[in-house]
């Protein structure tokens, strides 16, 4: 796998995050203001272009931001949106990163359901919408780290997935959670092809997925997902690295054993299921120990576990990380 992408930042992408910036203050009022499930629709409400004055804008500043977990990175800059969303993988539709928007621009992510089953006292089929209600979406802003070498800062808009989980109540048997993309080879055409065995499919053991920072997302820079980021429903684990987030998910699974994970599938001396960010375990064909940020020059050491480290080191505790990769 190649990285293609070297261009610097351009200012048109520059404006493009100046005027999220302004938007984001709109975003933490309206997360006090509003306890409704926060839509795309919501947010474009709320940041008409004639909010955006210097007067509004500091008023906004004044409340008091919601609370953010020490992991958000917010020190860092955020990657543009042009390359969180033109810069892709998403084999459903292309294996060519930067192919993969055109293809999926027509992708209808509603209506939308997602069946939570297996090992639950309450299994039961959320329609999308229902379930925003239930686990109102709020930002987190989380670094993206992918095996191929490149890594993003990506403001999502999302909910924990452990209140989903707890939604169908899982029984004590239940120590895995298996993940299904959509499989619907006339809406995601490269599912004709034989490149990966299809749906795709990921797993996370119990403790992971219950983690306050493993999120379902449902948006990213305040507006709803766009389909070749994993509309409407992808999970992001920030701590692994980017396959693990599975886009498009239309079933979850409360599993005994652990579930099969497509990547661990195509070349399991490749990927394990584990696959925690880990600069100390190169992958058999190139290394892991630096990573490009898109939009910027140069190259960055990786950090164990994508830099959360202090948050989830605990869940792996006694386990040797080379084996189990
Ligand atoms: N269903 C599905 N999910 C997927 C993939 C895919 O091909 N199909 N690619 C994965 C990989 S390799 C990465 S790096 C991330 C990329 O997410 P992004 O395009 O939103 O940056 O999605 C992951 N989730
Ligand atoms: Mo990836």
């Amino acid at each position: 796998m190649l990285i293609k992408k070297t261009d610097p930042i351009k200012s048109s992408e520059i404006t493009d995050q100046k005027v999220y910036f302004n938007r984001r203050l709109f975003l933490r009022g309206a997360a006090l203001a509003a306890s409704t499930a926060v839509t795309g629709l919501l947010y474009r409400q709320l940041t008409t272009p004639s909010d955006e004055t210097p007067a509004a804008v500091e008023k906004i500043a004044n409340v008091q931001s919601p609370a953010q977990t020490a992991t958000t990175a917010t020190s860092e800059p955020l990657t543009p949106r042009a390359d969180i969303t033109n810069y892709n993988n998403f084999y459903e539709f292309s294996t060519s990163k930067t192919s993969v928007a055109g293809r999926a621009r027509n992708f209808n992510a509603r209506p939308w359901t997602i069946s939570v089953e297996g090992l639950a006292n309450k299994p039961r089929t959320f329609d999308l919408d229902d379930l925003l209600r239930i686990a109102p979406p709020e930002e987190r802003i989380y670094r993206l780290r992918c095996v191929e070498g490149w890594s993003m800062v990506i403001p999502w808009i999302g909910f924990s997935l452990h209140k989903l989980l707890e939604q169908v109540e899982p029984l004590s048997s239940a120590k895995y959670v298996a993940f299904q993309t959509l499989l619907d080879p006339r809406r995601m055409p490269n599912q004709k092809s034989n490149v990966l065995e299809w749906p795709y499919v990921e797993g996370l053991r119990m403790d992971e997925a219950l983690h306050p920072l493993t999120i379902l997302a449902t948006g990213l820079y305040g507006e709803t997902l766009p389909p070749q980021n994993g509309a409407p429903l992808r999970l992001v684990v920030p701590w692994k690295y980017g396959f693990k987030s599975i886009k498009s998910i239309v079933k979850i699974s409360l599993v005994a054993d652990e579930p099969p994970a497509t990547w661990n599938i195509a070349a399991p001396s490749e990927y394990g299921f584990y696959s925690n960010v880990n600069p100390a375990v190169p992958h058999p064909r190139w290394s892991q120990a630096r990573e490009r940020r898109i939009g910027e020059w140069g190259t960055r050491p990786t950090l164990p576990f994508n830099g959360y480290a202090d948050e989830v080191a605990h869940l792996y505790q006694g386990m040797n990380l080379k084996t189990y990769f």
